[in-house]
């Protein structure tokens, strides 16, 4: 039987227009929503960062399922039903979690996976997160490494975060994005960051010193129709940068606990962050909204750059 894509996604009206026009999108997750900030926190940064985006130039585009239909743009009564996620309907969103949501009519966010996978079908270039999934520590034996590299490889989409999490193992990230052809700048910096930190000791691809360097680059690689995504490394800035050593104690302590409770699977991630949220009295989730405010800052611009070329 024929199809559309109208069966299955709803472009609000403002993001379709902005897409056919050419305008710069910038796309956002809502997993870091449901499942990476607490209520109602998490709310009044859905609002804020899809401000930022417009006080820059460019549209929000947040991303997720609701009843079974894929959505890139949300409505302000989506975005609380998101965040409240009462009774737990929100189910975490991976590539392979997306056919079974919309064939069931469930309700879920998308992760930077599925938030990539809808915009390019959104026809959006670009997408604002905080720090991407990758390589679990220890995954020599759990072989959990996030979706997210994988989607990196083949959806072409630029993200702009704050770096991996610290909770990963960072040097086999980038070795898997190495192999997987994806790459990785630093956005004015050298040294890609580390979530909660400005840096992790590993460096990166390339350099960029403004918004126009990545958009020329972006332009390039999908000019060629080379496939795969971007990835844009953006510090957090100084003043909500969190101490690298005692992150590193914090994340320890919350690994340790994970392991003891056999959290596994998607769980990991949700339950580490909230768990450092905890043992850094909020100050972890202080840093997290404010390294996702500056990364929507710049996603937008570098839209806005690459919309002129
Ligand atoms: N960035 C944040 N908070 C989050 C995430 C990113 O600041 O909660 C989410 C993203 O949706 C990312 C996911 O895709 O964490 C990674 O989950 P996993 O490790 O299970 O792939
Ligand atoms: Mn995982």
């Amino acid at each position: 039987m024929e199809y559309t894509l109208n069966d299955y996604l709803d472009i609000s009206e403002e993001v379709a227009a902005a897409v056919t026009e050419g305008k710069p999108v910038v796309a956002l997750e809502s997993t870091i929503l449901s499942h990476g900030m607490p209520w109602p926190d998490n709310l009044e940064f859905g609002k804020k960062v899809e401000a930022v985006i417009r006080e820059a130039g460019a549209i929000p585009a947040t991303m997720a399922v609701i009843n079974g239909r894929m959505k890139a743009g949300l409505s302000e009564s989506d975005l609380e039903l998101l965040c409240k996620n009462e009774g737990n309907v929100v189910k975490k969103l991976s590539r392979r979690d997306l056919p079974i949501a919309l064939a069931t009519g469930a309700t879920g966010a998308t992760t930077v996976t599925t938030t990539m996978m809808l915009a390019h079908l959104a026809g959006v270039k670009f997408f604002a997160t905080g720090g991407i999934g990758g390589v679990h520590r220890g995954a020599e034996k759990t072989m959990d490494i996030s979706a997210d590299l994988q989607e990196l490889a083949q959806t072409p989409v630029a993200v702009i975060c704050a770096g991996a999490k610290m909770i990963l193992d960072i040097g086999l990230t980038l070795e898997y994005l190495e192999t997987q052809g994806v790459p990785v700048l630093g956005y004015k910096t050298d040294d890609f960051p580390s979530f909660y930190c400005r840096k992790s000791g590993f460096g990166v691809d390339y350099k960029a010193e403004k918004p126009l360097d990545v958009a020329k680059l972006a332009k390039v690689k999908w000019d060629l129709g080379f496939k795969g995504g971007i990835l844009i490394g953006n510090p957090v800035p100084e003043e909500y940068a969190l101490d690298f050593d005692k992150m590193t104690a914090v994340i320890n302590e919350a690994l340790d606990e994970a392991n003891a409770k056999q959290i596994h699977g998607k769980e990991t991630t949700p339950f580490l962050l909230a768990k450092i949220v905890e043992l850094t009295g909020g100050d972890s989730l202080a840093t997290n909204i404010q390294l996702a405010l500056n990364n929507a800052r710049v996603a937008a611009e570098i839209a806005v750059a690459y919309a002129e070329l």
